[in-house]
């Protein structure tokens, strides 16, 4: 069968909505696609740790320190999912950390801003938490089986996180004046990072028309957009939290909130490695990497014994 008969039968099946399999044929931009996606969300997830974790030797209660050490340990079991996910395209696990610590690869712009306050782990687990989550549960209907297969259970552990943020500022909303400004001074901060992290607009999207024909994503980045929008601006409301956009508006004939415009210079900055801590959050992985050598090592060596022992008995 030449290429382009086989290209005709994998765009069919992707056509006709079956799930494409680890180890089947699949054209080589497929492949770069999900590798690239795949291990971009896998960095996000680990990266994502970071801010998070600035805040667990200070969280104000025992039961809200319990519940972020939960959180923070579920991303990294969904880095480890998705780095899984990714292997089985056929490339190596240390490859893509390689590409990650020496700056080649992306992940997530919104992992770039500080967590200034305690209402910020709130913002990170309603907004960002929420973002992910109306992006993920899409992807959990592309096409590659073990990509879609991983958001089923990430999407769930995502939910928990989602609500956990919303509990947390919607408490600190309805607290002192000092803990609502808290409260909005976090959502002030976070609402337009987490709009801009769904990805470009469909326009300069240039990833969008192969990922969607192949259905690894099935929707575009502005209709996943609108979602997180229109979910979220009531919820906003209903903790008593102004979303800071002025141009915001209820468009009646549609149904979907409309928003002002989104400052795509400030996108392009934070992914081109010029956001407020791209550079702390990139020595800390550096710095992980490196520490950890040693876990590796030993690891290996103690494989590479077994393997002799199980040799000799044979
Ligand atoms: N940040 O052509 P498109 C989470 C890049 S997980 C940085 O539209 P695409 C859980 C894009 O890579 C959050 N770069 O790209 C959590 C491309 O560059 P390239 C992560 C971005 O792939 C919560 C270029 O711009 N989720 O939060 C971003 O079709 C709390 C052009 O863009 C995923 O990774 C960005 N925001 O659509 C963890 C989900 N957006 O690669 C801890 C999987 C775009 O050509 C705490 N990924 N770029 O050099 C996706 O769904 C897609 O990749 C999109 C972008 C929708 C992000």
């Amino acid at each position: 069968m030449d290429i382009a008969e086989k290209e005709k039968q994998f765009q069919d099946k992707i056509d006709s909505g079956q799930k494409i399999e680890a180890k089947e044929w699949v054209p080589e931009n497929y492949r770069k696609q999900l590798i690239r996606m795949i291990s971009q969300h896998a960095h996000s997830e680990i990266v994502g740790m970071l801010p998070e974790g600035n805040w667990i030797t200070r969280a104000p209660s025992l039961r809200r320190k319990a519940v972020l050490l939960a959180k923070i340990q579920d991303e990294a079991g969904h880095g480890l999912y998705l780095y899984s996910a990714a292997e089985t395209l056929g490339v190596e696990r240390g490859e893509l950390i390689d590409q990650l610590i020496t700056g080649k690869a992306k992940y997530s712009s919104i992992f770039n801003y500080p967590t200034l306050t305690w209402a910020d782990i709130g913002a990170i687990g309603w907004l960002v938490d929420g973002a992910a989550i109306v992006n993920q549960t899409m992807l959990a209907r592309g096409s590659y089986g073990p990509y879609s297969r991983a958001m089923v259970r990430i999407c769930k552990e995502e939910s928990f996180h989602n609500r956990q943020g919303y509990e947390l500022l919607y408490d600190l909303a309805q607290g002192t004046p000092e803990q609502k400004a808290m409260a909005q001074d976090a959502l002030n901060r976070w609402w337009w990072p987490s709009i801009q992290m769904l990805g470009p607009s469909d326009a300069d999207s240039k990833n969008s028309g192969e990922t969607m024909r192949w259905r690894i994503k099935v929707e575009s980045n502005d209709t996943v957009r609108q979602r997180f929008i229109d979910r979220t601006v009531p919820q906003a409301e209903a903790a008593g939290l102004t979303i800071p956009d002025p141009d915001l508006k209820f468009n009646e004939e549609t149904g979907h909130w409309e928003i002002g415009e989104i400052d795509w210079t400030e996108f392009y900055q934070v992914i081109k490695g010029y956001g407020p801590c791209n550079k702390k959050r990139l020595r800390a992985r550096q710095e992980a990497e490196h520490e950890g050598e040693w876990v590796r090592e030993a690891a290996k060596v103690y494989a590479e014994k077994q393997a002799a022992k199980k040799t000799k008995a044979a």
